[in-house]
């Protein structure tokens, strides 16, 4: 089997790489990745002669047309993936997220080719503290951010392909994910790192905001039982069970690593910062058999910044542009 793995080079495509290589002996992975700021060759090294590297765009339609025609599946993660640059810059979240979603589709059309499309919870908007809630296949679209609209609407262009045009389609919307590999701008690592640097962790806001953590290869190997399984033109939310405010996160990660839990600054607010995100992965779990392997979020935790202290050199050259940019939008906030 060959597969397109868009997005390859990104931290949940490469933990995607990875694990196909050591889980799947009949499979060839093709990486199309334009190395953004968030694309990590070093993230793809040594991985030998089943994998082939593209650096390219998913917007290049001739490029995409004639990667596409040579796989069997196309598996799509590549996107702009950070709220906060949406928030500042939101061009080429539309443009990547939108139009490159679209140029895949196209090419999967014509070629008839099967398509996974990786998505998120944060399309459905978000839920306060107290409400019994989750998310489901059935939940309405209400996204937030620029990111998340632009997410929405590349699912929605899947529904349509599907529908229109008999695209042989499925697409997961999963909730945040952690694990080795994750670019220093995003919560988890971008705290770790901090500690390890003698900074301070930064929390937005009062903290109280409860995100639903997915170890990256539990999340990936229920893409591998959709593709494997899952029913053409269906939806299914990935999620383990993971709910944790970001305050009890940092508590955690400044235990785990030797320091006194209260050390960390509270900073300025993400404005229109989604309060709560909530998976109810039912379908998943007993339609397609899938459960999350590791036992819990702090022993995942506890690997992943194990992972960070081993593995400076990966995310070294990325962490004083990643602090810089925030330092120019955020301050500290006394409460
Ligand atoms: P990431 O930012 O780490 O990686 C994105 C990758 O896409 C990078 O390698 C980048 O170079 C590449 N890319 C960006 N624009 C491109 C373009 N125009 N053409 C080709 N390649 C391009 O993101 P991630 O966290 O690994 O997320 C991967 C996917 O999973 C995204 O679709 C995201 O929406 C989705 N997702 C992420 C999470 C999470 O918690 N990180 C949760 C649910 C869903
Ligand atoms: O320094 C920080 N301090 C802080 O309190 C950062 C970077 C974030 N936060 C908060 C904001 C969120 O409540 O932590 C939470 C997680 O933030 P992010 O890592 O930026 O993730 P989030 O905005 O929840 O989105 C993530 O999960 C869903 C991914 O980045 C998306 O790509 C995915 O779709």
């Amino acid at each position: 089997m060959r597969i397109l793995v868009t997005g390859g080079a990104g931290f949940i495509g490469s933990n995607f790489v990875h694990l196909t290589l050591s889980t799947r002996p009949d499979v060839a992975v093709t990486v199309l990745d334009a190395m953004t700021y968030a694309g990590s060759r070093a993230s793809l090294a040594a991985l030998g002669d089943r994998v082939t590297v593209v650096e390219g765009d998913i917007t290049d339609a001739d490029l995409v047309d004639r990667l596409v025609g040579e796989h069997d599946l196309v598996v799509h993660f590549a996107a702009e993936s950070h709220n906060d640059n949406s928030l500042s810059n939101p061009w080429p979240f539309v443009h990547t997220n939108v139009v490159g979603t679209y140029t895949l589709l196209e090419a999967a059309r014509r070629h008839d080719v099967r398509y996974h499309h990786i998505s998120t919870d944060e399309v459905y908007g978000d839920l306060e503290l107290d409400d019994p809630a989750r998310f489901t296949e059935a939940t309405p679209y209400n996204p937030s951010s620029p990111y998340s609209s632009t997410k929405g609407a590349s699912d929605l262009l899947v529904r349509a392909w599907v529908r229109s045009f008999g695209l042989k389609a499925t697409i997961s919307n999963c909730s945040n994910n952690y694990g080795p590999r994750q670019h220093v701008e995003k919560f988890i690592p971008r705290q770790i790192t901090n500690v390890i640097d003698d900074i301070r962790p930064k929390l937005y806001g009062d903290g109280l905001n409860v995100r639903d953590w997915i170890h990256v290869d539990d999340h990936n190997r229920a893409v591998w039982a959709i593709i494997d399984h899952g029913q053409i033109g269906e939806t299914y939310l990935i999620g383990a069970d993971g709910e944790a405010d970001n305050k009890t996160v940092v508590h955690d990660i400044l235990e785990l690593m030797g320091k006194d839990a209260g050390d960390f600054d509270h900073v300025t607010d993400r404005p229109g910062h989604d309060r709560r995100y909530a998976i109810d992965s039912t379908r998943l779990r007993t339609e397609l058999g899938w459960e999350p392997e590791y036992p819990s979020f702090r022993e995942g935790l506890a690997a992943t910044v194990e992972w960070y202290r081993a593995n400076e050199d990966w995310w070294r050259p990325m962490k004083e542009a990643t602090e810089s940019k925030y330092a120019a939008t955020q301050s500290i906030v006394q409460r």
